[in-house]
């Protein structure tokens, strides 16, 4: 333990420092939805087939992750195995999930984990990066007014300049206090050739947006906007939603989704577990329909995070 002071532990790799050093288009991508959020071994194809979307769209992937107290930004093969091989089933990764405020403890304690959107996007704004892409974020979830429960995504993504390409946020949560939220923490939300908040999961979610963007030049151009009013930095999120053709049947979205949040109560799931534990009853009470429906979302939002990194490059 013997590390200059001062020194910034962030690890980023060559690739992705030299796409950034030539402003070139990057696309920052996290590890939880890959340890934690899908189950092994698909969990690993699901990672690489990502990256190769991103590459496809002319981009630079940036998978972020802990590894042995050093966090990193953009992976290799090996590394990227590891973060989905110690996983074994959603929920039952053998790697830490680990949110913004772990960072510091798990640095000076040497450990490895698996980063959610709050340590992600902190950590690719900390490298440069302006794009990331994601399933859906963490949020105000249900029983709030008894648990306070609500992802510390929100108020990070409050105070980094980021774009965050998502489906919306998790139909597991309370999707309009969850917006409300953003609103009072003055994160911008704009819908992808949708008027309607995204519902992850489901395309709809019901809930208006108040802006809507047609093209992925659009958004980059929000993305200079914000570049260049300045002041106290804070996200976009960009909601893209799952193509209607891949969604979740509504109603068995909304059944099991009911016996999900039944099951979280009565089996006393609280804190980090109660994300995976809902997405991972979701995959296994829908023959796998909603790992589908995730994969899918999650797709459609690294091509367009691929995209705008482009547009916004030039
Ligand atoms: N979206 C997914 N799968 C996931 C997550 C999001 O499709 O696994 C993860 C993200 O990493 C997000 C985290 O930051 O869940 C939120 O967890 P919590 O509610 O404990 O903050
Ligand atoms: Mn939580």
């Amino acid at each position: 333990m013997s590390k200059a002071s001062g020194e910034h532990p962030l690890v980023v790799s060559d690739e992705v420092r030299e796409a950034l050093d030539r402003s070139r288009p990057v696309v920052a991508l996290e590890s939880t939805i890959i340890a934690h959020g899908l189950p092994g071994p698909r969990n690993l194809q699901v990672a690489e087939e990502l990256e190769e979307l991103v590459r496809a769209g002319g981009a630079v992937p940036a998978t972020v992750a802990v590894l042995d107290g050093r966090p990193h930004v953009g992976l290799d093969k090996a590394q990227l195995a590891h973060v989905a091989g110690v996983a074994r089933a959603a929920g039952e990764s053998g790697l830490r999930k680990l949110g913004h405020r772990d960072l510091a403890p798990a640095v000076a304690a040497g450990a490895s984990g698996a980063t959610t959107v709050s340590a992600t996007a902190f950590l690719a704004a900390r490298a440069g990066i302006r794009v990331f892409a994601t399933g859906g974020l963490g949020g105000v979830h249900r029983e709030w007014a008894q648990t306070q429960d609500e992802s510390a995504d929100l108020h990070l993504l409050a105070r980094v300049r980021i774009a965050v390409v998502c489906a919306g946020v998790k139909s597991v949560l309370d999707v309009p206090a969850t917006l409300q939220r953003l609103e009072t923490l003055g994160v911008g939300v704009l819908g992808f050739r949708t008027t309607e908040f995204p519902g992850f999961y489901l395309s709809r979610s019901g809930e208006p947006v108040g802006w809507t963007a047609g093209s992925a030049a659009e958004v980059a151009g929000v993305l200079r906007a914000q570049d260049a009013l300045g002041g106290p930095p804070s996200a976009l999120i960009v909601a893209n939603p799952v193509p209607a053709a891949e969604q979740l049947d509504p109603a068995l979205h909304d059944r099991v989704l009911a016996q999900a949040l039944a099951a979280c109560a009565s089996e006393g799931v609280t804190g980090q577990a109660v994300t995976p534990f809902l997405l991972d009853y979701l995959v296994r009470h829908t023959d796998g329909a909603s790992l589908e429906a995730n994969v899918a979302a999650v797709r459609g939002n690294v091509r367009l995070a691929a995209e705008i990194a482009t547009a916004y490059a030039v």
